[in-house]
């Protein structure tokens, strides 16, 4: 009789290689689909590692699908609740993946990014992921960031590394100072639009 779990024979040897490595790194950053990676746009799992990498947080990246790979999702949850990583997963739609991802590594923080599709694809914008992320079960804690909030998702990571990091806690506080120091103070100076000023002498 067929059986209907996948297993996933030619990715399975691959994926335990990598998976094996998780040890070595801070945070497992995983995402349902390739397409949740997003390569140079915010908003995607790109955008979250290069925060890492700008904040020197060691990272293992993986894709892996609640629904079209739970093996994986169930071992990879496994091995980081049993090595103490931090786990940041992304998922559109549906998005299940960080709330399955905690409940086989209740005790070890996970982090939810709701992605929002390009193009969009369930014509929800990302409702629909931010719902089924942050409207977990009592018991089941996901931190959810906001709809393609990655980048914020590597931040809250890198303030939980830099607890026993001291570089890591290093590069954030740079890295918050310099975005304070980009807030300028006021806006330009106020000048009235020549059209404006012109209807307005008219009275
Ligand atoms: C989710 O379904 C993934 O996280 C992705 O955001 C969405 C669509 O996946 P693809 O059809 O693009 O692979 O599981």
């Amino acid at each position: 009789m067929a059986d209907f779990m996948p297993d996933e024979p030619k990715t399975w040897t691959d994926f335990v290689k990598r998976a094996k490595e998780l040890k070595k790194v801070d945070v497992l950053v995983a995402m349902g689909s390739i397409s949740d990676w997003r390569e140079g746009i915010a908003g995607g799992m790109w955008d979250c590692v290069r925060v890492l990498v700008e904040l020197s947080v060691t990272y293992q990246t993986f894709i892996t699908s609640a629904h079209r790979t739970p093996r994986r999702v169930e071992f990879l949850a496994h091995r980081a609740n049993i090595s103490n990583r931090i786990i940041i997963a992304g998922a559109g739609g549906a998005a299940h993946l960080p709330g399955m991802m905690k409940a086989h590594a209740p005790s070890i923080p996970v982090i939810g990014v709701p992605i929002i599709g390009n193009p969009p694809k369930t014509g929800l914008d990302g409702m629909d992921a931010l719902l089924s992320i942050v409207q977990m079960p009592p018991g089941v804690p996901v931190a959810t960031v906001g709809m393609g909030a990655a980048a914020n998702a590597a931040l809250l990571a890198a303030s939980m590394v830099g607890l026993y990091r001291p570089n890591v806690r290093d590069a954030l506080h740079r890295y918050v100072t310099h975005q304070s120091d980009n807030v300028p103070v006021a806006p330009p100076k106020f000048v009235m639009p020549k059209a404006k000023k012109a209807a307005g002498k008219k009275k």
